[in-house]
């Protein structure tokens, strides 16, 4: 089967392409490198030294025996181009990680949160209108986030997507139904998956198209088995304040001996996952599409919850590092609980988790330590602050 793999040049995109050649599918990357030029915009690299696309492809073409090919292509503006390489190989799936995925970044300034709506919603959209148009049927699995759902400690577990509603009509009737999780994003960036969720509904219901949504959290971890099998094939590692997320960066902070950068009081809770199980849940979703007419099918794609203290003193323990609290840049709560289910991938889907006890948080300290040399301290900070009351509340703290 022809698969696409949209943004298969990116952190989870490119083990993503590996581990579904490796399972024997015929993989084509779609991406325009974007990711690469605002590295490039923002004067910072990746921690570990990324072949270019070119290379990475060759190697692994070379050293599996696969033929993966890569389309450089911009998804949000070339639409005629992606309907003709869809008629060309016509896919059974499509996977889709071709957003732009920082929180931070999204919310730098009035260009970046523009750039963020216009390529991710235009992506999106694109892609379900030549789906349509293509009158193929390929399989759509979206990467989107567990950040949809907001963090407003309501007590509850967070549901699969959906959630189970009465509703009372003005005669007191109770009618039961499901509805998606009402949404409450934090950054611009979130915003766009929710805007998502919403096209894929429409596109669910009125084309009958077959859609996954992986509400992923936030990965950790670098490698997986097939990066690992050679420097070529290496994966990214952020580590700066726009796209470093918050285990990586401390790892990374650790290498170099810079103190821990907690924001706020570190009570802010979120849940994770291992690359390894991104691209194992990856695997696991294509091979199990819905139904044609059924809705949107929507896992939680996350093994294990934390707050970001719990982590700083994890990584302060292993590497003897001090913590440094720090007022924080985003607007969002202090402090919140989280709960949140992962059946579908747990116990339906039989996923055996990757999870922080399993000692890989060691080989990424190792492999933070070996690249520390390109490691640039003055992109450690987030510079990206949420709105006007946090900027007054940092520059307050500079001044005293
Ligand atoms: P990434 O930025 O490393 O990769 C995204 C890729 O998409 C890049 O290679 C980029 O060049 C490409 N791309 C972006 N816009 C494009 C366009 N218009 N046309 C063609 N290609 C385009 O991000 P990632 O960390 O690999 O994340 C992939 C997906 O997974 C994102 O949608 C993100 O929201 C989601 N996700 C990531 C995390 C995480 O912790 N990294 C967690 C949850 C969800
Ligand atoms: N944080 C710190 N110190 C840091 C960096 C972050 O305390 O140095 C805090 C942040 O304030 C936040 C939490 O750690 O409260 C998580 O931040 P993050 O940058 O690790 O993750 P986030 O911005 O939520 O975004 C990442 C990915 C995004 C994905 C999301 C999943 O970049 O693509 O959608 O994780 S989730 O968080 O579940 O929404």
């Amino acid at each position: 089967m022809n698969i696409f793999i949209l943004g298969g040049d990116g952190f989870c995109g490119w083990p993503t392409t590996l581990h579904l050649s490796k399972l024997g599918y015929n993989v084509h990357i779609l991406d325009n490198l974007s990711r690469r030029k605002i590295d490039t915009e923002l004067g910072v690299s990746s921690l570990t030294p990324i072949a270019s696309i070119e290379q990475r492809v060759e190697a692994w073409n070379q050293i599996s025996g696969a033929n993966i090919i890569f389309h450089q292509i911009d998804l949000a503006t070339e639409y005629e181009r992606l309907l003709g390489l869809l008629l060309t190989h016509k896919p059974g799936a499509i996977v889709h990680f071709a957003e732009q995925r920082a929180a931070p970044y999204s919310m730098k300034n009035s260009a970046t949160k523009r750039y963020t709506i216009f390529n991710n919603t235009n992506v999106t959209h694109n892609v379900l209108c030549a789906m349509v148009e293509s009158k193929l049927e390929p399989h759509l699995v979206h990467l989107g986030t567990m950040g949809v759902y907001g963090y407003s400690s309501t007590g509850l577990t967070l549901p699969e997507g959906y959630l189970h509603a009465e509703l009372k009509n003005i005669h007191g009737e109770i009618s039961d139904c499901e509805i998606l999780y009402p949404t409450s994003p934090g950054s611009i960036y979130h915003m766009t998956k929710c805007l998502d969720q919403e096209m894929f509904k429409f596109y669910a219901k009125n084309d009958h198209l077959r859609i996954t949504d992986l509400h992923q959290g936030i990965v950790w971890g670098t490698m997986t088995d097939e990066v690992m099998l050679d420097e070529r094939l290496i994966n990214r590692f952020d580590y700066d304040g726009d796209y470093g997320t918050v285990l990586n960066r401390f790892l990374s902070q650790a290498a170099i001996g810079y103190p821990l950068t907690v924001h706020g009081t570190g009570g802010q809770t979120r849940a994770f996952i291992h690359i390894r199980d991104t691209v194992r849940c990856i695997a696991l979703a294509i091979k199990n599409p819905p139904n044609k007419g059924e809705r949107v099918k929507i896992f939680n794609q996350q093994t294990e919850i934390y707050s970001v203290i719990e982590l700083a003193e994890l990584v302060a323990e292993l590497t003897g590092s001090e913590i440094q609290y720090i007022e924080n840049p985003r607007y969002e709560a202090k402090e919140n609980s989280l709960k949140a289910d992962n059946e579908n991938f747990l116990y339906h889907l039989k996923l055996e988790p990757t999870l922080l006890g399993d000692k890989l948080i060691q080989e990424i300290y190792e492999c933070s330590v070996k690249y520390k040399d390109r490691i640039d301290p003055k992109h450690i900070l987030c510079q990206s602050i949420w709105n006007e009351e946090r900027k007054q509340v940092i520059e307050k703290g500079l001044r005293e």
